[in-house]
């Protein structure tokens, strides 16, 4: 081995580590994604994206999502026009720091356009939600049926 591929390798090794270093530097992600749910709906409809997002740092925005099953996801929200709630996409959504913000039925919610396939009671289905300052959160759909008002209907029997 000459002189040159010893230091060569030396600084191969030496970058590896920093590399190293650098990984473990990163924050970790501050965002959970919880209790998502959907409701049953048929291939070519549009399905709604109900979930609780959980913020441990700084306050941040969900900027976008998206899921394999539709051929689009929008942001929306329900606003109230002379009696009459109307739903109409939003830019982002908040995240208030070391708090949390829940999308539920006639309030913020995701809206799957063009469903590829239909959305079956039983059903899990991955969803992608885009934060600012978080990143890529990863979050299944547990897909309830039709009328379903809430995550887990079972939970609130007594
Ligand atoms: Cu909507």
């Amino acid at each position: 081995m000459t002189d040159f591929s010893r230091r060569a390798g030396l600084g191969a090794l030496i970058a590896l580590v920093a590399t190293g270093g650098q990984g473990q530097a990163q924050p970790q992600a501050t965002i959970r994604a919880e209790a998502g749910w959907s409701r049953a709906a048929g291939a070519g409809r549009t399905g709604a994206g109900y979930l609780t997002l959980r913020n441990g740092g700084a306050a941040d925005r969900l900027v976008s999502a998206r899921a394999e099953i539709a051929r689009a996801v929008e942001l929306h929200t329900h606003m109230h026009d002379n009696g009459v709630m109307r739903m109409r996409p939003v830019e982002a959504i908040e995240v208030p720091a070391n708090g949390s913000v829940t999308l539920e039925p006639g309030g913020m919610h995701l809206m799957l356009l063009e469903l590829k396939r239909p959305l079956n009671q039983g059903d899990q289905v991955p969803v992608t939600l885009v934060f600012e300052r978080a990143g890529e959160v990863q979050l299944q759909l547990a897909v309830q049926s039709a009328g379903a008002r809430g995550p887990a209907p079972a939970a609130h029997r007594h």
